[in-house]
């Protein structure tokens, strides 16, 4: 494809002529592009991604359309965000190798991403609304978070890289926009685009009553505007983890912004919680055993994020932020200046955990774990202890200090009836 080619969106028809002469491409999928299949499967709320596949293999070509196709074209969207999600990737694959998916190709002007077919892997949503576990996932999702958050901020990067960076993502204006909006806002009040349950009303009544919380979730809104403390990936829910029995990748990551340190690790853990409380309408007789799982998955999530995170400030912090020259070369440990500032960014996380758990009952983008519970009598009572437990962590953020005191307060959220 020229590059001075204009945007034109790709149908399973023209893409093997469009892509069929890019060496990136036919160097994976092989044979005659004429004979290629191609098949449509982005169910997103915003891209084209399609499967290619020839007597070589597959690729996955994901391209940005120019508006939110949840929504459709009246709710317009630049195209430009495929730029900064292929930085994003760029990145990550940086700073926690194998992390992502490779990348094969790049077209700025189609707006196109060309990268690696995941098999067998599928959407970690999916195998949690299924029951199905995951080895290993705790442990890499964690260490994710923590290599993303360490490596993307000044306490690894220079700063006059740091700073670069900041500027170039800081074009991402749009996207940003709709987690203001979508995540931090609409929730809490009644927003034209919110839906939620039917039976849930007196809940939804007593979380925009609250001034208090509203105002925190304001002071996170300001801090996730205003913090350029790390790269996050911006959308870091189950639907963005692709995973088998014994391994996890991170998709997605066009929601990419630099913002607080527990960001990601906060977005995270909430679609664990989320998927916790939806279990009683998925599963029999292995209910209590696959929810403990769960949990488990969210309490060695922040082990291991904290391991990581310790572990790379003894061997990498090499940025401007807490240098050696104010510690241990004095004779100084900086071992608790460490621990305060994983305590902040555990207090951030569990503000943005609650939002999250939030915006997925009430603003435009629901998700699955829930909305795929048909019966609303069954399904209300569930979202009730998801967005009550929201309120909590948002209102108790800085007097819960670990993930075990978190799912101590899930497992008591899960037997009560809030409606
Ligand atoms: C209009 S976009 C709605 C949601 O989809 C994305 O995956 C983000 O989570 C966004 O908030
Ligand atoms: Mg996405």
């Amino acid at each position: 494809m020229d590059a001075s080619d204009s945007y034109q969106a790709l149908t399973v028809e023209n893409l093997p002529k469009r892509l069929g002469s890019l060496d990136a491409v036919t160097e994976k999928v092989g044979g005659d592009p004429s004979s290629w299949q191609v098949e449509e499967v982005g169910d997103g709320n915003l891209n084209l991604v399609f499967i290619v596949t020839g007597p070589l293999g597959k690729v996955i070509v994901k391209q940005a359309l120019p508006y939110v196709r949840l929504v459709g074209d009246s709710w317009p969207l630049p195209l430009y965000r495929a730029y900064y999600e292929y930085h994003a990737l760029v990145r990550q694959a940086e700073r926690d190798p194998g992390s992502v998916p490779e990348i094969f190709h790049f077209d700025e002007t189609q707006a196109l991403i060309v990268m690696e077919f995941l098999a067998p892997h599928v959407i970690l949503r999916r195998k949690l609304i299924n029951g199905e576990r995951v080895e290993g996932l705790a442990e890499t999702l964690g260490k994710f978070c923590a290599r993303t958050a360490f490596r993307g901020s000044e306490l690894s990067m220079k700063s006059a890289d740091k700073k670069a960076d900041v500027g170039l993502f800081s074009g991402n204006i749009e996207i940003p926009a709709i987690t203001e909006a979508l995540v931090f806002t609409d929730p809490y009040f009644d927003a034209e685009m919110n839906h939620h349950t039917d039976g849930l009303d007196p809940v939804v009544a007593e979380i925009r009553r609250n001034a208090d919380m509203k105002a925190r979730v304001q002071r996170m809104l300001l801090k996730f505007s205003a913090n350029t403390e790390t790269m996050v990936h911006g959308d870091l829910h189950s639907g963005s983890i692709m995973a088998t029995e014994t391994e996890a990748r991170v998709i997605d990551p066009e929601f990419v912004q630099y913002g607080p340190f527990g960001f990601d690790l906060g977005m995270m853990i909430a679609n664990f919680l989320m998927a916790y409380f939806s279990q009683p309408a998925h599963r029999g007789d292995d209910l209590d055993s696959y929810q403990a799982w769960i949990l488990t998955v969210v309490e060695d999530c922040h082990t291991a994020f904290v391991d990581e995170f310790r572990s790379l400030w003894a061997s990498e912090r090499n940025g401007m932020l807490y240098p050696s020259a104010l510690f241990e070369d004095q004779g100084q440990s900086s071992g608790s200046a460490c621990t305060a500032l994983l305590a902040d960014i555990w207090t951030d996380a569990l503000a943005i955990c609650g939002i999250e758990m939030h915006r997925r009952t009430l603003s435009l983008a629901h998700n699955a774990d829930f909305e795929e519970i048909e019966d609303t009598t069954v399904r209300a009572p569930l979202e009730a202890r998801n967005l009550m437990l929201g309120a909590e962590l948002i209102q108790k953020s800085e007097t819960i200090p670990d993930a075990k005191t978190l799912t101590d307060l899930a497992r008591d959220f899960n037997k009560r009836n809030f409606l």
